[in-house]
């Protein structure tokens, strides 16, 4: 049983707890699905979090606001039972983001879907040349007579070739680099859009390369202002960064559990292996860098959720730690299981593949350092 003490810290309420006991009765009843068939396993994890009301929490109306700490709780428990069923729920609140927070009333009629679990969404950022530097995106959106023309490639797309709609960010030209880009409301049934390319990965998940060729959408599909692509895609990504530790949290404390589990009901030398030293030294490294992560991630959502106008360097902070650490305290789980640790099928070895992308997805751990950086260039001056 994962340590729940955290739940006490002055970071959340009631409502969190409430939501926590609520969600772990339900994974305990309906994970780990079955992901031989990760579209369907992915289709269908949407539908059910959708009928259970957890993807309510997903995105926020007009008159609503985000509640990252329920993200981030709802992220760590999915985590815990399942990376499928947290990637499931992940991007239908990272897809639906810039809607969140900058659309219209007719452009949330998407999210009544996406938060009833009736659509899938998916949020298109990333190029074959602009991971990490957005602001060299080359998609273009052309605005010929009254109607917007996209033209390029997105990839790395996660619930690409299964969402109903994407956000594509794309260059529209209203000034150089990260200002002459802006944000699209795209439906996947839009004539010339294709999925150009399926990509597998260590942790199997939808994900796609796109292709828009002459795509023509109305202005109306744009979300927020021309030219504010760049700031929408960074505002998106400072509350969604926090809950990515929150999933990479939730692998670790899953990871910790498997290996206290392992530690004490394994016979080695004579004795249960937790009374080796050596593994209880790896043991309370494993729950310092568990509890450290915890407190970056719940600080960083709680300081979102209280009102701060950017979360920049604390969402910087929360995902940088998480995911790292939590790819060495599973590392340390997959040694301390021995050959059982690599054996398809076992709970840390998926761990150990799950954990990967998180390092690298919206933002790499080398993106949040430079983030980081440059907020404490910002304070200084
Ligand atoms: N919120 C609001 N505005 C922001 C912002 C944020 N978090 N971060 C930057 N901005 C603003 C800046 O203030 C600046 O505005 P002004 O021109 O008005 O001063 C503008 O946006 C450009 O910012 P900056 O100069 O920092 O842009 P860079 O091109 O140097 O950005 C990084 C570099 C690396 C920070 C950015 O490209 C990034 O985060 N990359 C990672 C992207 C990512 O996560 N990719 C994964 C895709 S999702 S799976």
């Amino acid at each position: 049983m994962p340590d729940k003490s955290f739940l006490n810290w002055p970071f959340l309420e009631d409502k969190h707890r409430a939501l926590s006991d609520q969600l772990e009765a339900w994974c305990s009843a309906n994970l780990p699905v079955d992901h031989s068939d990760v579209d369907g396993a992915c289709k269908s994890l949407v539908t059910a979090l959708g009928d259970a009301g957890f993807l309510i929490h997903s995105g926020a109306n007009e008159d609503e606001k985000l509640d990252v700490r329920s993200l981030c709780i709802i992220r760590e428990t999915l985590a815990r039972h399942d990376g499928l069923a947290d990637f499931a729920f992940a991007m239908q609140g990272l897809g639906m983001g810039a809607v969140s927070l900058f659309g219209t009333t007719e452009q949330r009629e998407w999210l009544k879907k996406t938060r009833s679990g009736t659509a899938i969404s998916a949020f298109a950022l990333s190029e074959p040349k602009s991971g990490s530097d957005v602001a060299n995106i080359e998609c273009s959106a052309e605005l010929v007579g009254n109607q917007y023309v996209l033209n390029g490639e997105k990839t790395w797309i996660s619930n690409g070739g299964i969402a109903d709609v994407y956000v594509v960010f794309a260059r529209t030209g209203e000034g150089p680099g990260a200002k002459g880009l802006s944000a699209f409301l795209v439906p996947a049934d839009t004539q010339g859009f294709e999925i150009a390319e399926r990509i597998d990965v260590v942790a199997p998940h939808p994900l796609a390369r796109l292709k828009f060729t002459n795509m023509q959408i109305p202005p109306s599909a744009m979300i927020g202002e021309p030219g504010q692509g760049f700031k929408i895609a960074m505002s998106v990504l400072d509350v969604f960064r926090s809950t990515v530790g929150a999933a990479a949290l939730g692998f670790a404390r899953r990871a910790l559990d498997e290996t206290l589990n392992r530690a004490t009901n394994r016979e080695l030398f004579g004795a249960p292996l937790f009374d080796l030293q050596m593994v209880q030294g790896h043991i309370a490294d494993m729950a310092l860098d568990v509890d450290a992560a915890a407190l970056l991630v719940y600080r960083a959502a709680w300081t979102k959720d209280m009102g701060a106008a950017r979360v920049t360097r604390e969402a910087a902070m929360a995902k940088l730690y998480a995911t790292d650490k939590a790819q060495e305290v599973i590392d340390k789980a997959v040694q301390i299981h021995g050959g059982d640790g690599v054996r398809k099928g076992c709970i840390v070895e998926s761990l150990y593949r799950e954990i990967r992308a998180l390092r690298i997805y919206e933002g790499a751990s080398d993106v949040q350092k430079i983030v980081i950086a440059r907020q404490c260039l910002g304070e200084i001056k």
